[in-house]
Formats: C-alpha cells, structure tokens, sequence
C-alpha cells in the first residue's frame, strides 16, 4: 500500500496519467480506505505540485493536467468512498460552493464526497458562486449547512461578503456557515464569524456534524 500510495503521489505529480490512474485503481482493488487514498494520496500530491509551481519548477500547463489526473483518480475512489455511505436524518442538508471568482474545485469536490458518506444531503452549487447566487439557493433550499470553499488569498474575502449577505437578508440565524479552503485559518473564520472552518474535507465533516448536533 505504501510503494502505491508513494506511486499515486509521484505520478500525480509529474502529471503522468497512466502511473496515477493505475495506482488509485490497485490502491482501491486492495480496499485501502479511501479517505487514506484521498487525503494521504491525493491532496499531499496536489499540496507538493503548489509548492512546485510557486518556485518555478513546474508550469501551468503541467498543473492544469494534474487537476484533470486528479479528477480521473477521484472518479475511481470516490464510489469505494460513497459505498461506506452511513443513513442520515431527512433534511440534513449542506449546501457547498467554492466561492465567486475562484475556479478551483478539487478540494470542495472532496469535501462533498465526505459529507455525503457521512449521511449528509448535498446540493453542491460547483464554482465561481456569487453572493447572490448562495442566498437564492438557501431561500430555495433551507440548508442546514453552507460550506464555502476559497483557494485563493483573493477570494477568501467572498467568504465575509456570503456572511454579510446572509445577515442583509435576515437569514444569518437560520443556517450555519462552514469554511475551507488553503489560505483560510481559524482565525480568519473567527473575524468574520463564521461558524465552522476546518483544515481538511474529514475534519469538515466533523465540524458540520457538530454544528447539526449530531454529535
Ligand atoms: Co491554483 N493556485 N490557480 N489552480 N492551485 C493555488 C491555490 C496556489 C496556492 C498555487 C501556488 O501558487 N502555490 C495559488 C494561489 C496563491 C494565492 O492565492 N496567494 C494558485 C493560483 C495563483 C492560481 C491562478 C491565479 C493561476 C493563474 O491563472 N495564473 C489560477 C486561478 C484561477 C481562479 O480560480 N480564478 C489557478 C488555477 C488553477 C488550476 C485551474 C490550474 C487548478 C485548479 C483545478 C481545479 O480545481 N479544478 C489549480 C490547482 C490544482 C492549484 C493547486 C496546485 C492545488 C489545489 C488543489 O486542488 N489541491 C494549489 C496549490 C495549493 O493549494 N497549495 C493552487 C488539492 C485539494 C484536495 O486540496 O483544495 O486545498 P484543497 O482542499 C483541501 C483543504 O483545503 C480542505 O479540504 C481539502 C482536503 O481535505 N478544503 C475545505 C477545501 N475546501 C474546503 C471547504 C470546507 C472545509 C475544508 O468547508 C466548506
């Protein structure tokens, strides 16, 4: 398990489709857990290709083609993920976007794959989501739960206009707000009141399992 986890990470990395592909389906093959695959496989390759990229030693062509190797792995462990699926409350919905102006998915992607094994709905509004377009879909949808996701230092300030719009629409006591991304910290969360911010997609559903008092 390690020597393939070491392969997936390597391969997703230099971008090398067959290698990545090839390990994700073995890592999944032997019922390695996917969150394991996911988190210690995955998201440490992607983390490592950042730091790559930000130094100069790989370029944006080569990332472009790793996030669509991601997608590709993604698409092989995430029904191992799913099939651990636990039943949840009716009405137990989390509404999840990344916010307006920011592309990068991966992560919320993940995000929502947790919550729903973990026995949440999820109604994902995809990416680049402006303020209005969240406040639409919580009038039309009542979640429980809204989780943002933001990459980029700036995007994270589209977290504060969400909860700003909220409060504007009279809506901020009726949902809890959940935050993540990269550059997003507790402290951060904390300045512009959130209710939850979680370092990785497990932890996500911790937090939003505690917000909803299910533990
Ligand atoms: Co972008 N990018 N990117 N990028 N990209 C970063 C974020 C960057 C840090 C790279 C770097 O310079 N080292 C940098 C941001 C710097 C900054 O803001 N200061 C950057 C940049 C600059 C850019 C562009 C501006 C580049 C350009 O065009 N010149 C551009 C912006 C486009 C836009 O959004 N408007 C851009 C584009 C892209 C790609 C399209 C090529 C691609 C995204 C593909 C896609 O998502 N479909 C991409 C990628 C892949 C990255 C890096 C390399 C990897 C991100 C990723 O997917 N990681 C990234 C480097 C890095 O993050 N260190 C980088 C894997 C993923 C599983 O992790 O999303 O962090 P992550 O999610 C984690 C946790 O954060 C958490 O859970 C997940 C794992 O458990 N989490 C949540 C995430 N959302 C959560 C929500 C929650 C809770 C937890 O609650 C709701």
């Amino acid at each position: 398990m390690e020597e393939d986890l070491e392969i997936l990470k390597q391969a997703l990395i230099s971008a090398d489709r067959d290698a990545a592909v090839g390990a994700a389906q073995r890592l999944t093959d032997a019922e390695v857990d996917p969150k394991v695959i996911l988190e210690e496989g995955m998201s440490a390759a992607m983390f490592i290709l950042g730091d790559l990229w930000k130094r100069g030693e790989v370029f944006l062509p080569e990332v472009v083609a790793s996030a669509a190797i991601f997608k590709m792995c993604n698409a092989i462990v995430e029904p191992a993920l799913l099939a651990q699926r636990v039943e949840g409350d009716e009405g137990d919905l989390v509404l999840l976007a990344t916010v307006k102006g920011d592309l990068h998915d991966l992560g919320k992607n993940m995000v929502s794959a947790m919550m729903r094994t973990a026995g949440f709905e999820v109604t994902d509004l995809g990416k680049d989501n402006p303020p209005e377009k969240i406040i639409d879909a919580v009038r039309e949808l009542h979640p429980q739960v809204i989780g943002l996701s933001a990459l980029l230092t700036t995007t994270v300030g589209q977290q504060q206009q969400v909860i700003k719009a909220l409060e504007k629409e009279g809506l901020r006591d009726k949902v809890f707000v959940l935050v993540g991304g990269a550059p997003v910290t507790q402290d951060w969360a904390d300045e512009i009141k959130a209710d939850g911010y979680a370092p990785s997609a497990p932890e996500a559903v911790n937090i939003a399992k505690k917000l909803t008092g299910k533990v």
